[in-house]
This record gives C-alpha cells, sequence and structure tokens, in this order.
C-alpha cells in the first residue's frame, strides 16, 4: 500500500515487521540483543502511534550517538531496593528504557504494597517519548508520573543563556472504559525533535518558540539550532515546570543536570546522559478507591464542557488505524532503514 503525504510516498508496513527491523538495526549497531529488543519495541511503536518526533526519525541519532561511544549499548543496569517505597537504578551510562525495564516489577510490587513508589534513575539516556514509561502502569490500574530531563537547549524565563532541557513530563491515569488518560510534553515551547522536523521540511514555527543566537525572538528553525535556544512553553510557569524536572530528574536521581555533561569528545553524540525519576501510585488504597470510574466522570464532563479530544487521543486513533492497515513509513526512510540494518 502507497499513499502521498508532506514527505513523499509513505508505504505501510506491520508492525512486527517493522519492529523486526528495527531490531536489527541496534543489535547491528552497537547494542546487546536484549537493549536491541527494548528500544526496538519502543521506536516501534511512536512510529505506530504517530508520535513522529520520537519514531523512526530518531534512528540516525541512535546510530551516530552509538558509534560515537558516548552511550553504552551493552550497560547492565544496577537496580537497588532503597527503601521500602524507593528504588534506586544505575543504568551504568546505558539506555533509560531497558533500565527501567530491570526494576518494573518491583516498583509495581512497591507501589501496590506501599500504596506510592518511586524509582529514581540516574545516569541514564532518554532519547525517547515518554508516555511508553507510564501507559502501562494505568493499564494495570495505577496512576503514574514521570520526568526525564535532557541537553541545555532552553532559556530560563528571563534568562540569557541555554540551561533547562526540554524537560518532558509524562502522566497517566486509568479510566473505568477505554484507554488510559495520559498526557506527553516538553516543558519548552516545542520539542527539540519537532524544531529539527521543521528546520527538514523548511517550514516556520509559531513566534514564542525560540530565539536566535542574539537572543532575537525567531520563527526560524535554523536560527533556533544553530547558536540559537528554545523558550519554556508558558513563560515563567513553563519554566517553574522544566526548573522542578532538573530538581527532580537530576538532583533527586543523582544524574546530571541538562547543563552538567558535555559530549564535546563525542562527534555525533545526541542522547542526553541525565535521569530520569518514575512515581506510581495505587489508588485503591483510600478513599479515591473508585478513581476509574471517577477518572470516566471526568471525561464526561470534559466533552459536555466541549472538549472533544482528550490528550493521547490522537496517538489511540493512530495506533489503531496502523494496528489495522499497517504502520505509516515514507519509502525514502524505509528504504534507509533497510540500509542500516543490513549495512
Ligand atoms: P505535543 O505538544 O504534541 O503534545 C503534548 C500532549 O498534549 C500530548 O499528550 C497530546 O496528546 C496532547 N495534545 C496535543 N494537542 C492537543 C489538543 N488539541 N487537545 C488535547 N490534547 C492535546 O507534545 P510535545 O511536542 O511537547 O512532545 C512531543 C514528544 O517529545 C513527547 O512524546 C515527549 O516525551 C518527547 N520528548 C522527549 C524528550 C526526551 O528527553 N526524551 C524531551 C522532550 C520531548 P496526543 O499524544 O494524543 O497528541
Ligand atoms: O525532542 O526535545 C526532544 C528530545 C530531547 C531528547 C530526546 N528528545
Amino acid at each position: 500500500h502507497t499513499d502521498h503525504h508532506a514527505c513523499g510516498a509513505r508505504v505501510r508496513i506491520p508492525l512486527d515487521e517493522l519492529t523486526a527491523l528495527l531490531v536489527r538495526i541496534f543489535e547491528r549497531h552497537g547494542t546487546s540483543a536484549h537493549v536491541a529488543r527494548v528500544l526496538g519495541r519502543n521506536v516501534a511503536n511512536a512510529q505506530r502511534d504517530g508520535a513522529d518526533s520520537h519514531g523512526i526519525f530518531r534512528i540516525p541519532g541512535y546510530v551516530s550517538t552509538l558509534a560515537s561511544g558516548w552511550v553504552d549499548g551493552h550497560a547492565q543496569p544496577q537496580v537497588t531496593d532503597s527503601a521500602p517505597a524507593f528504588i534506586s537504578v544505575d543504568a551504568r551510562n546505558g539506555y533509560a528504557q531497558p533500565a527501567h525495564e530491570a526494576a518494573q516489577a518491583l516498583l509495581i510490587e512497591k507501589a501496590r504494597s506501599q500504596g506510592i513508589a518511586l524509582l529514581a534513575m540516574h545516569d541514564s539516556h532518554h532519547f525517547a517519548a515518554l508516555w511508553p514509561d507510564v501507559e502501562p502502569y494505568a493499564e494495570q490500574g495505577l496512576v503514574a508520573l514521570t520526568f526525564v530531563n535532557s541537553m541545555a537547549c532552553v532559556v530560563p524565563h528571563g534568562g540569557r543563556r541555554a540551561l533547562f532541557g526540554t524537560n518532558p513530563i509524562a502522566f497517566a491515569a486509568p479510566r473505568e472504559n477505554g484507554y488510559p488518560l495520559v498526557f506527553d510534553l516538553a516543558t519548552s515551547a516545542m520539542a527539540h525533535g519537532d524544531i529539527q522536523i521543521a528546520a527538514r521540511e523548511g517550514r516556520q514555527v509559531p513566534p514564542g518558540s525560540g530565539v536566535d543566537r542574539n537572543g532575537e525572538p525567531t520563527c526560524d528553525p535554523n536560527a533556533i539550532l544553530d547558536g540559537g535556544a528554545l523558550l519554556p512553553f508558558g513563560g515563567h510557569k513553563g519554566s517553574a515546570l522544566s526548573m522542578m524536572v532538573e530538581l527532580l530528574a537530576a538532583a533527586l536521581t543523582g544524574g546530571n543536570f541538562s547543563f552538567g555533561f558535555s559530549w564535546a569528545q563525542h562527534p555525533g553524540a545526541q542522547s542526553p546522559r541525565t535521569g530520569q525519576l518514575l512515581i506510581v501510585i495505587d489508588p485503591s488504597k483510600g478513599a479515591g478507591a473508585n478513581f476509574a470510574r471517577r477518572a470516566e466522570d471526568l471525561v464526561r464532563a470534559l466533552h459536555d464542557a466541549g472538549q472533544e479530544r482528550m490528550p493521547g487521543d490522537r496517538r489511540y486513533r493512530q495506533r489503531e488505524e496502523s494496528l489495522a492497515k499497517g504502520v505509516p513509513v515514507a519509502a525514502a526512510d524505509l528504504a534507509r532503514l533497510r540500509e542500516l540494518a543490513n549495512g
């Protein structure tokens, strides 16, 4: 099946086939078989859900980062049971997703026994969307929140130079009927990935997204990428949230701040070496035990008030379409992926 899109001819391929292709690329370019399986699934699922800035668009960045020696594709995460509700994970300069997976069963067990538990990860690389980190908890009736800091490319409110990362926050809550309520958002006006995509497609970005190398507001994505910087979303409010992400994802975990590492010795490196915090809550413990039904009440009220689209709805729609018809991929990108898998 082929159709046409802004980025040229698009084909659809079955999710399993895309996943297998991506797993081969990761293994071929320097990860263990296990890490390849975790990341291959993560990237394929992002593509499946139409999360364009963190789907196959990221593969060249993964490959060049592995080649640069900046990240360890074979890292063995170290999980420490620090306290009844506190797990520490040292990702040992490896990827965040396999390190999270290594601690996931213990995190769920602790959240169910203590009512709340957290996973504090450091020395990790997160180069992906965050919703895959929280959605599975909500599918099991739990509420989850996560915070990741990235690389200094966002000027704090009123500031003069980039210091924050794009610092996303994701949240997932179970609903009685239907997919979990999930939001996943960068605390910058735009994700760095979306600025790169706008530059590649020759599109201007909305006013308020960033500044050029002289600190002047600009709508030119190349000026933002080339010595300029992004801005937080919502002025001082987004800036405060971004500060919180630095504190929770880095200071609390023992990870680097977004401004606290340098990849200058590793040309081609793109994935931030920072930290991640996950908080998981079991709503069945208190007077909010009927949480999933209350979530349903809230969604109904939102619909009645005129908000048709909940956060996550677009992804779920794309997911259903991808599962029914195949995952859309630009034909040129697919050819490139095949080269990377075989070359
Ligand atoms: P968006 O602004 O595209 O979306 C943010 C959230 O708002 C999503 O949950 C989205 O739901 C929802 N949403 C969007 N439009 C509407 C609407 N009209 N009504 C209701 N809800 C809406 O995300 P960002 O550009 O901020 O982030 C993109 C991705 O980049 C994220 O996955 C993030 O995790 C990732 N990222 C990763 C980083 C890292 O360090 N690893 C750093 C920064 C970003 P829906 O999903 O359904 O569209
Ligand atoms: O899109 O801002 C981003 C991003 C940073 C690290 C991974 N993605």
